[in-house]
């Protein structure tokens, strides 16, 4: 069938296809055959997206049934051009209303793929055609955007992550190969506590924050831990350790690692015995300062990009610092040519993940005009046995969805976010960047990203110029902990 025909008969037999243009169904009427196949050249979708059931064999004999993106996990990599416009059909085979988020891009409310900013769902068994013009260069990537609550079926507890790159208007150098690195666990369950430590991030813990917790915790009525989420499968692009393909290498070879953290609630570490990770770029911007590393630390859906230099010849793990994630799949094998073997892995010694290490030394961050002040707090197991999280005392209502800050166009805001919680919060604003400008008790500038983690009973501060109006979401990325409460709205026109 080719695409026409295929179009047509999904028009027929969809009737929230209405919503597609009636020249991208292909149903443009004309006399003249050829402008009419112009036209539907023209507005050729450059990548089709079908939301649906797929199977992930992420190891020997062991398959498994989710939500994917086209089939696969991870979902197709779309690579974009910066500042060039582009059409994205997405097909939404599910039995639910979906929403397909364009992480880490300066886009409209219509496109963003946020219900909390009022973009439309893509209805069960409908469609959406998605034009816009991609930006900023860099690693992205897409997810869905749905609450999952207590359904480890849906959100990004499924296997609904793709990466995105779109191409800088000038390539950067340094580098012989690229590789995508997507970090994603199966097969989620609840238990009670086992909430992650942050102890590998730098910086004080402040006693006024823990005093904080510890009297929310005196005072609860509820003496239980709130549900955590732990996975029994971990897999670098959808491959346990081991079952994947081992990333053939060449001494002297440099590769660029485009790494991004597709979990629904993990922070991540990367190690590769014996070799080093040079920092170019963090959430796809350039940072000002690269800077050699022995172990990555990505939290959840943060992204870095780094060079690595083939100079240690053997058979080596790529793989989590954490045993039990790494034994249950967090890994990948990278070989030398020439080499074969077990593949070795080494702990690295230990190292504080400290993002100052890739800013501007002792050059400020401009001035804000304005300060907006937040203290983020956790309900124990208040909700239903779920932890309810709050930002100044309130947990966001899925049923109003009010904006809590009201912005002005054009203004520069400073972000003091303090947590009053022992567990770690990977920060994420929707449809624009921010600067560190405060972070682990140091100052810094010049680090662009849109997700920070928030170590627990620690403080950071983030600049961002409000230049994309309309709503803007701003919420921990941890599926469990947005889900509950810990999101706002920003609005200005
Ligand atoms: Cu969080």
């Amino acid at each position: 069938m080719d695409r026409r025909k295929f179009i047509k008969a999904a028009g027929l037999a969809l009737p929230v296809a209405a919503v597609v243009s009636a020249s991208a169904l292909g149903l443009v009427n004309s006399n003249n055959n050829e402008s009419a196949e112009s036209i539907d050249q023209r507005e050729r979708a450059d990548y089709t997206i079908r939301i649906g059931t797929g199977l992930v064999e992420v190891g020997p004999q062991y398959i498994i049934s989710t939500t994917t993106y086209n089939g696969q996990f991870p979902g197709p990599l779309l690579r974009f051009k910066e500042g060039q416009q582009t059409i994205v059909d997405i097909y939404n085979d599910t039995d639910s209303p979906e929403q397909f988020h364009w992480h880490g891009q300066f886009v409209p409310v219509s496109v963003d793929g946020s219900a909390e900013e009022g973009t439309p769902y893509i209805p069960a068994h409908g469609m959406r055609r998605e034009i816009f013009v991609p930006k900023p260069s860099g690693l992205r990537f897409y997810h869905t955007h749905t609450v999952a609550g207590g359904n480890l079926n849906a959100g990004q507890y499924s296997g609904q992550v793709g990466p995105v790159y779109i191409e800088p208007k000038i390539k950067p150098s340094g580098y012989d190969r690229e590789e995508f690195i997507m970090l994603k666990e199966f097969d989620p369950y609840f238990m009670r506590g086992g909430d992650m430590s942050s102890d590998f991030l730098t910086g004080p813990v402040i006693p006024e924050l823990k005093a904080m917790q510890d009297k929310a915790e005196k005072e609860s009525p509820i003496k239980t831990k709130g549900y955590e989420v732990g996975y029994k499968i971990f897999t670098i692009n959808g491959r346990q350790l081991g079952h994947g393909k081992p990333i053939h290498v060449k001494q002297g070879e440099r590769f660029l690692f485009h790494v991004v953290n597709g979990s629904a609630s993990e922070i991540r570490s990367l190690a590769l015995p014996g070799h080093t990770f040079k920092v170019i770029a963090l959430d796809g911007f350039a940072v000002p300062h690269p800077a050699e590393v022995p172990v990555l630390w990505i939290g959840t859906a943060e992204r870095i990009s780094a060079i690595v230099e083939m100079k240690n010849p053997g058979v080596w793990v790529l793989g989590d610092l954490a045993d039990d994630d790494r034994g249950n799949g967090m890994g990948a094998i990278i070989q030398y040519e020439g080499h074969t073997g077990k593949p070795q892995w080494k702990k690295p010694k230990p190292f504080l993940w400290d993002y100052c290490l890739f800013g501007k030394q002792n050059v400020k961050a401009p001035q804000p005009d304005d300060i907006i002040k937040m203290i983020f707090a956790k309900q124990q197991a208040a909700a239903k046995g779920f932890n309810r999280w709050t930002i100044n005392g309130v947990a966001f209502d899925m049923k109003n969805m009010k904006p809590m800050f009201h912005l002005k166009k054009g203004k520069r805001y400073r972000l003091q976010m303090r947590n009053a919680s022992d567990d770690i919060h990977p920060m994420h604003l929707h449809r624009h960047s921010f600067e560190i400008t405060k972070i682990g008790g140091k100052h810094t500038s010049g680090i662009i990203k849109d997700v920070v983690m928030l170590g627990g009973f620690q403080e950071m501060e983030v600049d961002f110029i409000a230049d994309n109006p309309g709503m803007t979401l701003f919420h921990c990325h941890m599926q469990l902990h947005m889900d509950f409460g810990f999101m706002a709205l920003f609005e200005y026109v």
